[in-house]
């Protein structure tokens, strides 16, 4: 059997907790889509594009892993993909509650796709979008947060904003 997951999130942008996981999973699963979800409830700091060309970029050198967006439900979206596993990082107890909540819907809706949760590298365990944008926003240091092409790009999107 062929096992196929899918990494879905926003990616706004892609940070080294997010490539930690999404690296763990090639060693785990045959393909990984690494799927980004078209928000419109939310104003994200990049457009859906430019989170595809970051993601594409930092995911080069991974022959199974391909790089895709979505809309609607990640359920959907995952079957349409003839995959059978969804993947999710877990960093802290606040990350449970949610992840408990989404895995049961999604059980609850495709009993046949299982959710995978992979525990965060210690290392990047303070590690999210939001804390680089934060950090960035305010002139201070992302190195080592994110790649050098996620660096660049979050440092011009906001000297084009500011
Ligand atoms: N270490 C480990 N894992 C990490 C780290 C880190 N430092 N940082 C992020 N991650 C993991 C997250 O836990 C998550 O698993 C993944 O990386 C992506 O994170 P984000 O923050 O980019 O994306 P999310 O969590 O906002 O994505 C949420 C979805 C888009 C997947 C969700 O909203 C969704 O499925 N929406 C579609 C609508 C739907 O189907 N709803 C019903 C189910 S919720």
């Amino acid at each position: 059997m062929t096992n196929i997951a899918v990494a879905p999130g926003s990616f706004d942008p892609v940070t080294n907790g997010h490539l930690d996981i999404i690296e763990r999973s090639t060693k785990v699963f045959d393909r990984v889509i690494v799927a980004v979800l078209h928000n419109r409830n939310k104003t994200p700091l990049f457009s859906v594009d430019e989170r595809l060309d970051l993601l594409r970029k930092s995911l080069e050198h991974f022959p199974n892993v391909e790089v895709d967006s979505f809309n609607g439900l990640l359920i959907h979206y995952v079957r349409s993909k003839n995959a059978n596993v969804i993947v999710r990082g877990l960093r802290a107890v606040s990350d449970f509650e949610y992840e408990m909540q989404s895995a049961s819907i999604n059980r609850k809706m495709d009993d046949k796709i299982e959710t995978f949760f992979m525990m965060t590298n210690h290392q990047y365990s303070y590690l999210s979008s939001s804390i680089v944008k934060e950090v960035a926003k305010n002139k201070g240091d992302v190195s080592g947060l994110v790649p050098p092409h996620v660096e660049e790009a979050v440092i011009n999107q906001y000297n084009h904003i500011t």
